[in-house]
């Protein structure tokens, strides 16, 4: 059936992708980050949440602190949404994420499409559920385990920071974490490993770890992967071995997409 014509969805959103004017000249690593964050409100317990309803399109969640910038990303799609307006912005964001990794060199992610777009505002899930970057290993953990996912996965799904940058005018962090955030590998696992970085505040005042020429970054969220024992021990095993890495990320990445998804 044309109208439900998904891999024509999928080409025209790789057509967008490389722009001159933005950032690392791809939108890519805006759109994993949006398709992340539509996921990232999940709930297991209540089973509430997740990318199911595209609820960012409601004030409330558009909101939230963690989610500046990413109305750049919705609104990046907006084309693609008119060209195709029987795809739900739930497919769609998914959808743009999934590509998105492909299109930067990463793995092929399973995408199943079903998400409905919620028309009741009042089912967007309550602000705060999102991870916060300044934080230890224990809220990384309690985020991710309200998730559903374990240690393993949580090490595995954190390589996407491959990608992409953080923005002072967005999170008022400050750079990339690998010297090609357009590419999707294992590097910023070995970056990780060494021990070239310095606890410094950004331009914003926003703490964080920085290279020694101030060209590369992590977020304490990141560095917890290598100050606790039980995360170092996969973060050692994804930088050595890129194929795991990837095979792994497949699955993981699937997961949090799935999460709150009804299916039959
Ligand atoms: Fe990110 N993440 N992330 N993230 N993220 C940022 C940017 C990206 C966290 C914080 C931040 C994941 C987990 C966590 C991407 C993808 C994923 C930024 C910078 C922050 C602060 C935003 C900005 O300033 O523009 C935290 C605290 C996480 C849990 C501990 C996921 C695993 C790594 C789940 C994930 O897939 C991507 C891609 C970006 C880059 C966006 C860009 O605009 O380039």
């Amino acid at each position: 059936m044309s109208e439900h014509n998904y891999a024509a969805v999928a080409k025209s959103i790789i057509s967008i992708l490389p722009r001159k004017d933005y950032d690392d000249e791809s939108l890519g690593p805006l759109l994993v980050r949006l398709a992340w964050h539509s996921c990232a409100t999940y709930d297991m317990a209540t089973n509430t949440g997740g990318s199911n309803g595209a609820t960012m399109r409601f004030r409330m969640e558009a909101d939230d602190e963690g989610n500046s910038g990413l109305e750049t990303g919705r609104m990046f799609l907006e084309p693609i949404k008119r060209q195709y307006p029987w795809i739900s912005y739930a497919d769609l964001w998914i959808l743009a994420g999934c590509v998105s990794i492909k299109a930067l060199g990463g793995p092929k992610i399973k995408w199943r499409p079903g998400r409905v777009d919620f028309v009741d505002e009042s089912l967007t899930p309550p602000n705060g559920r999102l991870p916060i970057a300044s934080k230890g290993s224990d809220h990384v953990r309690n985020v991710f385990y309200r998730m559903g996912f374990n240690d393993q996965e949580i090490v595995c799904l954190m390589g996407a920071h491959n990608l992409g940058r953080t923005h002072p005018n967005r999170s008022g962090y400050d750079g990339p974490w690998v010297t090609n955030p357009i590419k999707f590998s294992n590097e910023f696992y070995k970056l990780l490993m060494t021990n070239d970085w310095q606890y410094t505040s950004s331009p914003t005042g926003r703490m964080q770890y920085y290279n020694h020429d101030k060209s590369l970054m992590m977020l304490p969220s990141d560095m917890v992967l290598v100050q606790d024992k039980k995360f170092r021990k996969y973060v050692k095993i994804y930088a050595l071995d890129k194929q795991r890495f990837f095979n792994d990320f497949a699955l993981a990445f699937h997961k949090l997409n799935e999460l709150g998804v009804p299916r039959r």
